[in-house]
């Protein structure tokens, strides 16, 4: 029986349609810089947010209506659930698909009853994603909804919560290596503290150091050749977040030898309430050759939690779009939407509404990050903004083997250096011509 019975699948009818179920922009065929649009843009959807999340906040518990879940924790209702979302990727022409272990199957009462859940669920999801030509983009274990990860998980105070979360891991990466995962991310949701009063955190990070360097070794040893993310976030729900920024993962994987392991899992929202925009978060993480995926939502400017807001500003996903093609596209990753519906939007044909915009919204920034960069202003300017290093001092600078003392022979016969403006406001003006 159909979930989504309004709709048969989400076509593409143009920038004129007034069809609420068609796509005015993403039309997956469409080759934009010699890839098409479902190439380039590569959508994932959430399993947490679309099978599990009821849309309860702190002020009040689930409103989502979800006509084919009885609310048990059985594997039956995990397995039924399983067939909903693959009627929904279908729907939405979504072709990749995300989870946490305890998404897609229940916690029962002990590690080996939960365990052989997962084994269970992961075989129907396998045979759904072959009969439906569905990829999984990443696994993930779910490390901090469960009461034994109140102080963490990686990083708990007790060694015993540790090995279970290694365990937990284990298991995940498996059912992600038998679904054929492209990824797996460590999003480290309590890999923080509440206060330093009673923490030791040197402790804490060399823990989470030798777990990570497990997982590496037991995905070698298994053979599983998905990409590891890690996916920073600064806070919530602890007060400070150990991998905040995406600055601060490189750091970390730089100082406990996982550089070659890692790549950043990158989540707009995340990004903003780090205090920085995502084009700021994506630019390092490229920078260091180590973007790997995105988390694609967004946040409310009025609002300082991780709202996980479905991407409709175009002025954001050109940026996040301008970024990806600069650096020559996703390989592993793509646009996992870890977004939700507002609480308001209960019924299940809002899934779609919400999906449907939050690609149509990539595949404008996609088409106008084309355009801006087929029209080359953008970057010429800042390739002349920097012209100086590219011959003289500024050349010698970059090859090495200059001194203090050079430096100051230079300044002495150049005199004052005369600056070019940095035209902030006209290179604005140009990117509103596309947009
Ligand atoms: C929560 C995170 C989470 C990760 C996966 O804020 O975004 O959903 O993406 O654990
Ligand atoms: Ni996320
Ligand atoms: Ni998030």
């Amino acid at each position: 029986m159909s979930q989504f019975p309004e709709i048969t699948k989400v076509q593409y009818e143009g920038p004129d349609s007034k069809n609420p179920f068609a796509f005015k922009h993403y039309n997956a065929d469409e080759v934009v810089e010699g890839k098409t649009m479902s190439e380039h843009l590569r959508f994932g959807a959430a399993y947490w947010h679309v099978m599990r999340n009821g849309l309860a906040d702190p002020f009040g518990g689930p409103t989502a209506l979800m006509p084919w879940d009885d609310g048990s924790d059985s594997v039956d209702n995990a397995l039924k659930r399983a067939d909903v979302f693959f009627e929904f990727l279908d729907k939405t022409g979504i072709d990749f698909w995300c989870f946490h272990d305890r998404d897609v199957a229940p916690e029962l009462g002990d590690l080996a009853k939960s365990n052989a859940a997962l084994e269970k669920v992961a075989e129907h999801l396998g045979q759904l994603q072959q009969q439906h030509g569905k990829k999984l983009l990443w696994g993930t274990a779910c490390l901090f909804t469960h009461p034994r990860y109140a102080h963490g998980a990686g990083t708990s105070p007790n060694a015993d919560v540790f090995a279970y979360a290694g365990a937990q891991i284990k298991a995940a990466i498996d059912a992600t290596h038998q679904l054929g995962g492209l990824g797996y991310t460590f999003w480290g949701g309590r890999e923080g503290y509440g206060s330093l009063i009673n923490t030791n955190m040197k402790r804490e990070l060399d823990h989470l150091a030798a777990l990570l360097h497990m997982a590496v070794d037991y995905k070698k040893k298994i053979g599983f050749e998905g990409q590891f993310y890690i996916e920073p976030k600064p806070q919530e729900p602890t007060t400070h977040q150990y991998d905040s920024d995406a600055a601060a993962c490189l750091n970390f994987l730089q100082a406990y030898d996982l550089m070659d392991h890692f790549k950043l899992n990158i989540e707009t929202n995340h990004a903003t309430l780090a205090g920085h925009t995502m084009q700021h978060e994506l630019t390092v993480a490229i920078d260091a050759g180590a973007l790997g995926s995105i988390d694609a939502n967004q946040g409310d400017t009025l609002i300082g939690w991780d709202t996980d807001q479905f991407p409709t500003d175009i002025y954001g996903t050109t940026q996040v779009m301008l970024k990806v093609l600069e650096m020559g596209g996703f390989t592993t990753g793509g646009l996992n939407f870890d977004a939700k519906r507002r609480r308001e939007s209960h019924e299940p044909i809002d899934l779609i509404h919400a999906h449907v915009g939050g690609m149509d919204a990539f595949a404008r920034g996609l088409k106008i990050a084309a355009a801006i960069r087929a029209d080359g202003r953008l970057a010429d300017f800042v390739k002349t903004r920097y012209a100086s290093w590219d011959s003289g001092i500024g050349a010698k600078v970059e090859s090495g083997g200059v001194t203090l003392e050079d430096l100051t022979a230079h300044a002495l016969s150049a005199g004052e250096p005369t600056l070019d403006s940095g035209r902030q406001e006209m290179l604005e003006n140009i990117i509103n011509e596309f947009i």
